[in-house]
């Protein structure tokens, strides 16, 4: 059972993890085609594993219908003193937390192989890429960290004798007596998940859940939570943002990042078709930037990640044909419906429904039925190089230069298609202000209205007060080559109800007048909130939207944001003196363009 590796911290650390876990056997990964293939025909073998007919190499999971979506609830910045972690994270006690922890993984793995995963995030070997390694209990985790981060042995010959690595350590929580049959979705209650970090020390250890953010543990829990951390302390900015290249028709190119909440658009803007004439959008990222200041003064954005993780339901060749032609092979769909053809399907995926299929709790659905065929966070695990619009820099481990910054989020009403902020200041409150209807990408209440600054409450390692500090001082250091900052909202309702803006391709159009707006061809209006395009400036044309829905959609109602105020007002009082007065003095000036 024993394996050799050359780096003292990891040998020390799978030694330690195996006694404690108590492995039927420890397997280390290479990252290799056959290693997958391996996993594949395990999953296969147990039945967790369903083989598509219609797309080769491409399997589909159905979870544990309790084990669907990251937990907020369940998640912790577990810091020496409590303020660390700040008001809207969950804390524990580290020494607490460990000890719970401790008695949790005693024998977890029993039954069981504990997987050693060596993996980067960034490209193998760049100066801006960290090491991590995951070790689990769960082959189905190996398969996507292979999609989603880079794993080889390579990245243990980096890591030499003595270099350093974040490690990760994740268990389903599901140990097997002897001769007890495996299900097909091993996991732990809800009561005994933790999806716990310790950023002081750079580790991260996560029990009972084998989904998405809670198990693949190089993306949230690395990528954004301890790379967060980090960030602030070396004067870089890890962010749950898109990347994207926008080339105009003369050629010029703009590189944007945005920040929505879960579910809320960012892989559908990533890779955008324009569906305005000589325009072009290709992806860099989907949902993590990790940015530095370059040599030149200016913001560089990098994707620390290899693979997208991405919403199934509403993809389509109408919505997003990318991520359709991203999804013909090698892709890992997890809680979507099968048909009988031997094909997953979601809602939003075509026009017309199957006729018949077994939705993702295994049961026969068919139109009509009052459940969803797939689960609402159903996910496509699929390799970013697989995308046709991805873009050639997308590995460069230089990155690119952001031009605009945007937050966004789900509004049904109150905020315009789009404004643009006043001042870098006014830009970082937008962000720290920023309020988005939940959605299931977390267990929870979904479409309740809450503050989701920079669409990072569920993801910032440390006290949020000091991250919006930090926002503010990464402003002053890059003083005119700071990115513009735009907020939008492509989802707000009319009063029956339906999207008053179109969407995905069309929002090419309110790209091309930030672009529009950064160099200076077009003027802008003022209103309360931010700068509003002049009537006429934003390019519909050729779209079905008719004059009063678009003043709708434009609109800012005063009376409307004055209610906003007090809700801000209590969203900054949790932060307490940790709340740099800069964003206090925005709130005010706020008010008074209010009047
Ligand atoms: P995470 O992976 O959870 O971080 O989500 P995300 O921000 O990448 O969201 P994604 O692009 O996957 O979109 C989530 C849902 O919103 C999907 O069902 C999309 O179809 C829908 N959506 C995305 N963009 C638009 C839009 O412009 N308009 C409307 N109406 N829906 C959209
Ligand atoms: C999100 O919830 O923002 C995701 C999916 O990108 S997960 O990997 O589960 O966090
Ligand atoms: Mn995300």
């Amino acid at each position: 059972m024993d394996i050799t590796v050359k780096n003292r911290k990891l040998s020390g650390w799978i030694k330690e993890v195996a006694e404690m876990c108590q492995p039927d056997d420890i397997y280390l990964c290479d990252g290799t085609k056959k290693e997958y293939d391996l996993m594949m025909s395990k999953l296969l073998a147990s039945g967790s594993a369903i083989p598509l007919k219609k797309r080769p190499n491409s399997y589909l999971f159905r979870s544990d219908p309790s084990d669907v979506a990251r937990v907020e609830d369940r998640t912790y910045i577990s810091t020496v003193s409590k303020d660390e972690a700040g008001p809207t994270n969950n804390w524990i006690d580290p020494a607490e937390l460990k000890k719970t922890m401790r008695s949790l993984y005693k024998g977890c793995m029993k039954g069981r192989t504990m997987y050693v995963i060596p993996f980067s995030m960034g490209p193998i070997g760049s100066p801006i890429a960290k090491i991590g390694v995951e070790i689990s209990d769960s082959p189905y985790v190996v398969c996507n960290m292979h999609i989603m981060t880079r794993v080889g042995s390579r990245v243990l010959d980096i890591l030499g004798e003595d270099g350093d690595f974040i490690p990760c350590l994740h268990s389903i929580g599901a140990p097997l007596a002897e001769g007890q049959k495996d299900v097909q979705w091993p996991c732990a209650p809800i009561e005994s998940k933790y999806i716990s970090h310790f950023p002081e020390e750079s580790l991260i250890w996560s029990y009972g859940s084998g989904y998405g953010g809670n198990a693949l543990l190089g993306k949230k829990c690395l990528a954004l939570r301890i790379a967060s951390s980090v960030a602030k302390r070396e004067g870089w900015m890890a962010e749950h943002m898109l990347i994207l290249r926008l080339t105009s028709p003369e050629g010029k190119q703009y590189h944007i990042a945005a920040a929505f909440p879960s579910a809320c658009g960012k892989t559908n803007l990533a890779m955008m078709r324009p569906s305005i004439e000589g325009w072009k959008c290709e992806c860099l990222g989907d949902d993590i930037a990790w940015m530095k200041i370059g040599p030149d003064g200016r913001l560089y954005a990098i994707n620390p990640e290899s693979g997208f993780f991405g919403v199934a339901p509403g993809t389509s060749y109408n919505t997003n044909p990318m991520a359709m032609d991203s999804l013909k092979e090698n892709v890992i769909f997890t809680n979507c419906a099968l048909t009988d053809d031997g094909d997953v399907w979601w809602e939003g995926m075509t026009d017309d429904s199957p006729a018949h299929t077994i939705d993702w709790k295994g049961k026969d659905w068919t139109p009509g039925s009052p459940s969803d065929a797939a689960h609402p966070n159903a996910r496509f695990t699929a390799p970013a190089s697989q995308c046709p619009v991805i873009c050639k820099d997308w590995e460069n481990p230089a990155g690119v230069p952001i031009d605009i910054f945007i937050f966004g989020g789900r509004r049904s009403n109150a905020v315009p298609l789009v404004s643009e902020a006043l001042s870098w200041d006014h830009g970082v409150f937008l962000g720290a202000t920023a309020a988005s209807e939940t959605t299931s990408a977390n267990i929870g209440a979904v479409g309740n209205l809450r503050r989701d600054p920079f669409a990072m409450k569920p993801f910032c390692g440390y006290n949020m007060g000091d991250y919006f500090q930090h926002w503010l001082n990464m402003g002053d250091k890059l003083g005119s080559k700071a990115p513009k900052i735009f907020y939008v909202n492509w989802f707000r309702k009319s009063s029956d109800g339906k999207f008053l803006w179109p969407g995905f391709s069309d929002n090419s159009r309110v790209l091309k007048w930030m672009c529009e707006r950064i160099d200076a061809k077009v003027e802008a209006k003022e209103s309360p909130i931010g700068l509003l395009p002049k009537d006429g400036d934003l390019d519909i044309k050729g779209i079905n939207i008719s004059a009063e829905n678009m003043k709708e959609l434009m609109s800012v109602d005063k009376a409307e944001w004055k209610a906003e105020i007090p809700d801000i007002e209590n969203h900054f009082s949790l932060f307490g003196s940790r709340l740099p007065e800069r964003l206090n003095k925005q709130l005010k000036d706020l008010s008074a363009r209010l009047g």
